[in-house]
């Protein structure tokens, strides 16, 4: 009899804990949209790229298959003379094998140029990820409130 009652909580400790096996490939985590006011221009997209594989790759342009702004671009946050200028990254973003990149407000960011849809709080928008290596991933990114802290980006 114990050894049944044991079976079956096994059992049930893997339907709730066994997620599974986590593939060697790139995994993104913590994707979100900074809400936006209405007839906002722009808008940011925020995530962590994790590359569990053992190549280096990078994450060349974000695409989406709606048509939600008139272009999609990879930004990063550079100082230039005392002052915090973004910049698009035009040569991909490096994701060494291993490692884990995290596009966070001040640092690199997928940003929406002429936006054309509104960035309302609870709505979601997929976002198409090409990589060099790897197979392009489409990630559905949760439009959250997110507080500024002065800097736009
Ligand atoms: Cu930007």
């Amino acid at each position: 009899m114990l050894r049944i009652v044991l079976i079956i909580s096994a059992l049930l400790l893997c339907l709730s804990g066994c997620a599974p096996v986590a593939p060697s490939t790139i995994q993104i985590s913590d994707s979100k949209i900074r809400a936006a006011f209405s007839q906002a221009a722009t808008g940011a997209a925020y995530m962590t790229i994790t590359n569990h594989t053992d190549t280096d790759d990078r994450l060349m342009s974000v695409s989406s298959i709606t048509y939600i702004a008139r272009d999609i671009q990879i930004h990063t946050m550079l100082m230039q003379e005392d002052m915090m200028v973004m910049q698009q990254v035009t040569e991909g973003v490096a994701l060494p094998a291993g490692s884990e990149v995290v596009f966070a407000p001040g640092g690199y960011h997928i940003m929406f140029m002429g936006l054309q849809t509104e960035l309302d709080e609870g709505k979601h928008i997929a976002l198409t990820l090409n990589f060099a290596n790897s197979p392009a991933q489409t990630v559905n990114f949760p439009v959250v409130a997110m507080h500024t802290n002065g800097m736009s980006h």
